[in-house]
Formats: C-alpha cells, sequence, structure tokens
C-alpha cells in the first residue's frame, strides 16, 4: 500500500459535551482525550486519522458521502442519530466503506428505544459499552479490514 489508510472518525450530537455531565455512563475523559486515544493508536497502526464530531445530522452526510473520495473505512458513533437516522444509513450504505459503529455507553442496558440501530445495518461490526477503549477496538478492527481488502 503507497499511501497510509485513512480512517474518518465521526462522533454525533452531544458527544462535544464529554466529559463535563453523565461520567457515570460516558466516562469522565472529553472528547479531546478520544481523539487523543485515536491519534495514539493509530500512530501505532501506522492509520491517518481524520476525527469529526457535528451536532448536525446533515453534516454527518456530507462527510459521509465525502468520505468516498480518500478515506478507507469510517468509525462511526451516531450519538442519537444512531437510533433515528434513515438519512445516515442512507449515506452509509451509498459510501460503500467498511463502516464500526462504536458507543461508549452500553446500549442495551439502557432504555428500550436505544436498542434499535439504524446505523448496524449499514456496519460491519459493532463495540459498545467499553468506553473510549472501545474506539481503539474499533481502529484495530478497521485496520485489519482495510489491510485485508488491500491484499485481495
Ligand atoms: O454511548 C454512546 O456512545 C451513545 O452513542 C451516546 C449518545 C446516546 O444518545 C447514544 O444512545 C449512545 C449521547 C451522547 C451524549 O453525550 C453526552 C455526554 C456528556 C454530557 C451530555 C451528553
Amino acid at each position: 500500500m503507497a499511501q497510509q489508510p485513512s480512517i474518518l472518525i465521526l462522533n454525533g450530537p452531544n458527544l462535544n459535551m464529554l466529559g463535563t455531565r453523565e461520567p457515570h455512563i460516558y466516562g469522565a475523559e472529553t472528547l479531546a482525550d478520544v481523539e487523543a486515544l485515536c491519534r495514539a493508536e493509530g500512530a501505532r497502526l501506522g492509520l491517518e486519522i481524520d476525527f469529526r464530531q457535528s451536532n448536525h445530522e446533515g453534516e454527518l452526510v456530507t462527510w459521509i458521502q465525502q468520505a468516498r473520495e480518500n478515506r478507507s473505512a469510517i468509525l462511526l458513533n451516531a450519538g442519537a442519530y444512531t437510533h433515528t437516522s434513515v438519512a445516515i444509513l442512507d449515506a452509509l450504505t451509498a459510501v460503500d466503506l467498511p463502516v464500526i459503529e462504536v458507543h461508549l455507553s452500553n446500549i442495551f442496558r439502557r432504555e428500550p428505544f436505544r436498542h434499535h440501530s439504524y446505523v448496524s445495518m449499514a456496519a460491519r461490526g459493532v463495540i459498545c459499552g467499553l468506553g473510549s477503549h472501545g474506539y481503539v477496538l474499533a481502529l484495530q478492527a478497521a485496520d485489519r479490514l482495510v489491510r485485508a481488502k488491500a491484499q485481495s
């Protein structure tokens, strides 16, 4: 592979608030801490990391569409849009890249409305309930998928 694979890491609404409230659910780390973890793991694996957050559904859709041009895989914590957004599902389906869905909390131990994920229908795998370490595990999974595809 000539260039480093590039991984788009997208974070949805309210994840910019991490570390300020509800640490018993989401942990005490800020989103900047999660980004630093991802950058460290990306450097270890030889992956370029593009880490973003938006509170706007349409902006997330646009970023997913643009990933087709120059990204190798997408890690997505769509926040509450996980449970509501057909638009994000459609964008993920169309982009034709490996998608790993990540959640900090274990959505299956929470309210019933969090048990259904539209994102899962387009995801190769889902990691939830492991806090920020889930992002690290998801990057390892993306690395494996991308390198296996490059060899095939
Ligand atoms: O567990 C996750 O990662 C979630 O995607 C987080 C979303 C939630 O709607 C999903 O059901 C599960 C919410 C993120 C909001 O994060 C906050 C953190 C601190 C203060 C306020 C919100």
